[in-house]
């Protein structure tokens, strides 16, 4: 039986073992008794690697721990039809979104934004509703808009780049 340690701070009250249901477990809110978060084990390997938050029958966002590392790798967020709204990716795995992709009307992602250090670093676009960026915008450290990079012959590829020349300084 292990020793409980005294005085050190934290208590052992988040070890409690969750009755897990199958691959599926069940978390409610204590007050109210409404449906707050779903486990979920997808690749039933024995580890939570999805979780699902929901209030009541509402679902508010999916976080998916891929390599179940602890840290979340993928948001998915959805609107009140449960439709995919948006999709946050942390590409680094340090549990931070750096990317989001956002759902078009027809259901697939027509914009992506890229972040560095908390600022948005790139945007870019899907234009012909093909699933892949036709045009790409990217952002320098003062977030003005720095290069255009676009795919006018629809190869898949960026095949044009401009830069935007820096506005004069006011000073
Ligand atoms: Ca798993
Ligand atoms: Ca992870
Ligand atoms: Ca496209």
């Amino acid at each position: 039986m292990p020793l409980a340690v005294p005085g050190c701070g934290s208590g052992a009250d988040d070890e409690a073992d969750a009755d897990a249901v199958g691959l599926l477990t069940a978390g409610y809110d204590p007050e109210t008794g409404r449906l707050q978060l779903i486990e979920y084990d997808a690749d039933e390997n024995g580890t939570v690697d999805t979780r699902t938050y929901m209030d009541g029958s509402v679902l508010l966002r999916v976080e998916i721990d891929n390599d179940e590392d602890g840290r979340v790798d993928r948001w998915e967020y959805y609107d009140a039809d449960r439709n995919l709204e948006r999709i946050g990716i942390s590409s680094l795995g340090d549990g931070v979104v750096d990317s989001w992709l956002f759902e078009g009307a027809n259901g697939i992602p027509d914009r992506w934004e890229t972040f560095t250090e908390g600022r948005m670093a790139t945007l870019a676009l899907d234009d012909n509703g093909d699933d892949r960026p036709d045009r790409r915008l990217s952002y320098d450290r003062e977030g003005r808009l720095s290069t255009i990079a676009s795919d006018p012959d629809e190869t898949g590829a960026y095949t044009s780049t401009v830069e935007v020349p820096v506005p004069p300084s006011e000073g």
